[in-house]
């Protein structure tokens, strides 16, 4: 397996955690750096023409690509553990609130957008970390909600890793890197902190991976 990703990328680490808990380890990490704009690059452009990371090369391809997707797959060529409930409502309940985070509020702070507003709208920093911000409020908001439904446990649903904490993690840190205070969102940080503990998280985490500096 090949996977293309970069430290800082929240999309990466969730693939990351999926891997690590799947047992799964890439023969080849493929660094593209978005602070470099190598995701723009005609060689990635081939890979996903997204321009977005993470793709993964499973054997003879073709390239996967999108997160979620990609941990699905893992998900169905590796079932053990699994990272969906049995109940097609505990699924689609997981895999909402998977959604919540990777559709509704991580395509907003990427760098592609992060871009946009610096150079085509012209926002300065503090602006630009304000939009940061507000999205990803809006998620915690939301998800903070929901992870006080009875169906919440140790994790995001019921006691066992799913999907759902998965990308939990990913929001964690992305609310590291743009300052975002977790104290109102009790119920995500206990849930968080559940997932942090667990080695194929804590592996995972974008401050752990070459390159990436020792605090953001
Ligand atoms: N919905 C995609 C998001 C992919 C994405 O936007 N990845 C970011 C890094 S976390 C990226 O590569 N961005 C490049 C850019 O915005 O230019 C997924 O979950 O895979």
């Amino acid at each position: 397996m090949k996977l293309y990703s970069f430290w800082r990328s929240l999309a990466s680490y969730r693939v990351r955690i999926v891997m690590n808990l799947k047992g799964l380890k890439p023969d080849e990490v493929i660094d593209v750096n978005l602070m470099k704009g190598q995701q723009r690059e005609d060689a990635f452009r081939k890979v996903n023409p997204m321009m977005a990371l993470p793709a993964l090369v499973d054997g003879d391809g073709p390239a996967l690509f999108e997160s979620l997707a990609i941990i699905e797959y893992l998900d169905e060529t590796h079932p053990n553990p699994p990272l969906l409930p049995k109940d097609p409502k505990g699924r689609a309940r997981v895999r909402g609130l998977a959604q919540i985070v990777a559709c509704d509020s991580h395509p907003l702070v990427v760098p592609r957008v992060r871009e946009y507003l610096e150079h085509d709208l012209k926002l300065d920093e503090p602006a630009r970390n304000i939009w940061c911000q507000n999205w990803h409020r809006a998620a915690l908001s939301a998800l903070e909600t929901h992870l006080a439904d009875k169906a919440t446990g140790k994790h995001a649903h019921g006691d066992s890793i799913t999907i759902a904490d998965v990308c939990i993690a990913s929001q964690g840190a992305g609310a590291t890197f743009f300052k975002v205070d977790l104290a109102p969102f009790p119920n995500f940080k206990r849930v968080l902190d559940a997932c942090m503990a667990n080695d194929a998280f804590a592996r995972a985490h974008p401050l752990k991976q070459p390159g990436a500096p020792a605090a953001v």
